[in-house]
């Protein structure tokens, strides 16, 4: 199995964090979706990264479908229940958290993409934090001072948040998360000493 991506993705690596917590060989290709001679597309028509190429050749996206389909691979430390009410809260933590991703690309992209100073929509990037923000305050509410974000283990709701607060702290390290939340920071602190985390840093 190959997985398509790049070290900057945070949906690449909440997918990469998965396949080690569950100890799943994957070979890791890096991708830049923005090189217009890219052949991503090739394989998933929405050019998009994470994505997953089998090995009978059948291609997989995108990061939610990589994760559950990881987790029926081993029967090492299960990341989703396995149905009904436990399950969908278990994906809905997922959804917040890469709703929270959304935005934040969403938001870089609109300072970042094209020429400097070719039409930038402040309300559109005000608009996408105002979902980071409102984002955040429902992870942290929701993690309250548990040791874990769902139940009493480790689960896809811990790979998810933390997948969000790593890029932050890479793409947003002005939004001061840490100090308005600070169970939340020494949640990603002890996530982060994880080697499944360590072996996926964003780069500097
Ligand atoms: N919902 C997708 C989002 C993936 C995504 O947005 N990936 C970005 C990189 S962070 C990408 O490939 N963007 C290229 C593009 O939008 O053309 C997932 O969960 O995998």
């Amino acid at each position: 199995m190959k997985l398509i991506g790049t070290p900057a993705s945070p949906f690449v690596r909440k997918t990469r964090i998965a396949f080690l917590e569950k100890k799943i060989d994957v070979a890791f290709e890096v991708e830049d979706v923005w090189n217009p001679e890219s052949t991503l597309p090739t394989l998933n028509p929405l050019c998009k990264v994470p994505t997953l190429v089998m090995d009978d050749g059948g291609v997989m996206f995108d990061s939610r479908v990589i994760v559950e389909y990881a987790d029926t691979l081993s029967p090492v430390g299960h990341l989703i229940p396995s149905s009904g009410k436990e399950k969908a809260a278990v994906k809905t933590w997922e959804a917040l958290c890469d709703g929270v991703l959304d935005a934040a690309v969403l938001a870089r992209m609109e300072r970042n993409w094209g020429p400097r100073g070719q039409n930038r929509s402040e309300d559109w990037i005000n608009r996408q934090l105002d979902k980071i923000n409102g984002g955040l305050k429902s992870i942290a509410e929701g993690l309250g001072q548990n040791t874990w974000c769902y139940g009493n283990q480790f689960s896809l709701a811990d790979i998810a948040v933390g997948s969000v607060c790593g890029y932050l702290l890479f793409r947003f390290p002005e939004i001061r998360w840490q100090e308005e939340y600070p169970h939340l920071a020494s949640f990603y602190e002890k996530l982060s000493k994880r080697p499944s985390f360590k072996e996926t840093p964003h780069p500097v």
